[in-house]
């Protein structure tokens, strides 16, 4: 692979390097993979994307500048061998973050999400949750575990308490029958990776069910097609492209209080020439932008 030149350049767009006490973000990884039952190496990505974040304008896409944007980057948290044994930990770290300051996570696998939404639940008790998945990883059990991938929803929610009501599941097309029965019975709201390719009025209709309400939106970069992300543990195809997923939050976040992100599955050794660390980069941006223009 080419390394790229990044001689000069700052990490994060040059907007790192404030204090905890006084961010408007904070950045933290979790390199944990052991919750992958396909294939590794997202445990990778905290590192590869800290990397190659100073290729970032602190600029959004549509010309806004992220001047004055106040970051803070925590490095990394360590799950150790088994997230089942440390999310507890992972979350207390990242609970411990001031609730003013949008939180930033890098997975790692889905399962880093099990920490991730527990401290968001602690931060934010009316916390309301967007998962955008190819697959709503809502099973009980699932590939010979409990704490695999495929059920890194269902475990979140029983140790956040957060309610299935509060989630919407955005751009899922692969499902197991036990995940949608979950869904049906706990009145979650679905919307498909082919209604969003749609029309704008899926998005809308998200928009609607979040609107008013702390939002964190978790996202797995395997929502997007195989095309836009090829270095992710299980690539699904038919999925949405970046550009699709940029429009989808923009217009499904508006009426919602913005309060984190994390981005995962993201697979450096899978990946081709780092074009899905780049488009986990170009969605924590423009999320950046979402948060910091929409306070304003
Ligand atoms: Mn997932």
């Amino acid at each position: 692979m080419t390394e790229m030149h990044l001689d000069g350049l700052k990490p994060w767009g040059g907007l790192a390097g404030n204090p905890l006490g006084t961010a408007d973000v904070v950045v933290a990884g979790i390199p944990y993979d052991g919750s992958a039952v396909y294939r590794k190496g997202a445990a990778l990505a905290p590192m590869r994307i800290r990397a190659l974040s100073p290729v970032m304008p602190p600029v959004t896409e549509d010309a806004r500048s992220l001047d004055g944007l106040k970051v803070h980057d925590m490095g990394d948290l360590d799950a150790g061998p088994d997230i089942e044994r440390s999310w507890s930990q992972v979350a207390d770290q990242l609970a411990a973050v001031p609730p003013s300051a949008l939180l930033t996570v890098l997975g790692g696998d889905h399962c880093t999400a099990i920490s991730t939404l527990a401290a968001q639940a602690r931060r934010h008790p009316d916390l309301a949750v967007l998962w955008v998945d190819a697959h709503p990883d809502l099973n009980d059990f699932s590939r010979g575990g409990r704490w695999t991938c495929g059920c890194a929803m269902r475990r979140a929610l029983e140790v956040s308490s957060i309610g299935p009501a509060r989630v919407v599941i955005a751009g899922g097309r692969d499902y197991d029958p036990e995940e949608l029965e979950f869904i049906r019975a706990r009145g979650m709201l679905l919307v498909s990776a082919s209604e969003l390719a749609g029309d704008s009025g899926s998005a809308r209709m998200v928009a609607d069910a979040l609107d008013g309400k702390s939002l964190h939106v978790t996202f797995d970069i395997d929502a997007l097609d195989p095309a836009f992300a090829p270095g992710t543990e299980i690539p699904s195809s038919g999925g949405l492209s970046t550009r699709q997923a940029l429009d989808f939050l923009r217009i499904a976040t508006a009426g919602s209080k913005l309060v984190g992100i994390d981005v995962v599955e993201v697979s450096p050794p899978l990946d081709h020439q780092d074009i899905t660390t780049l488009a986990a980069l170009k969605l924590i941006f423009e999320f950046w932008g979402m948060f910091w223009h929409g306070k304003r």
